[in-house]
């Protein structure tokens, strides 16, 4: 897969670092769907109209009988998009890109709060609860698997990493 830097917004200048390491291709893969890939509770979290990048969550069954991986995705409704990973370092939550995440035959794998995620970065409108985010997952095969993601105000039921998660979005630099 080719992988290029676009043009950075300058909102997402502080993201330049991890972008620079994790940035995933904008342009639409012309590729076969994915086969025997299933998704279930694809959900992205919502923010405040000023939010310019958010998180997205699901869990990805693999009825195949080969190991594939997720690689990235691209979303209409937003920029970017990057596999990432929440964990935490000497009491301190960070975020760190991830190249891929494996999910092998027959198992299951599940990016949730706290752990692994996908981030939308520079987000083209305001994501209120309830509406639906189209994210186009892509796979190490070639393949490409669309989903819709239900927004959900997932604000309330975070806990302090994930508060600390959102902020250390902000702060970066
Ligand atoms: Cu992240």
């Amino acid at each position: 897969m080719t992988r290029r830097l676009s043009s950075l917004h300058p909102l997402l200048t502080s993201l330049a670092i991890i972008l620079t390491v994790a940035i995933v291709s904008i342009s639409p893969l012309a590729a076969r769907a994915t086969e025997g890939v299933s998704v279930e509770q694809a959900m992205v979290r919502a923010g405040p109209p000023s939010l310019s990048t958010t998180a997205a969550y699901l869990t990805l069954h693999n009825n195949s009988g080969k190991n594939i991986s997720l690689t990235g995705a691209h979303s209409p409704a937003a920029q970017e998009a990057s596999l990432h990973e929440t964990v935490l370092s000497d009491g301190v939550t960070k975020m760190r890109p991830v190249p891929r995440v494996q999910v092998a035959a027959g198992a299951s794998v599940t990016l949730s709060p706290g752990g692994l995620h996908l981030m939308l970065n520079g987000l083209r409108q305001p994501l209120h609860p309830g509406e639906s985010v189209e994210i186009v997952l892509e796979f190490s095969d070639g393949s490409t698997l669309p989903v819709h993601a239900e927004v959900r105000d997932l604000r309330d039921g975070g806990h302090d990493h994930e508060h600390a998660h959102e902020h250390k979005h902000e702060d970066m630099h």
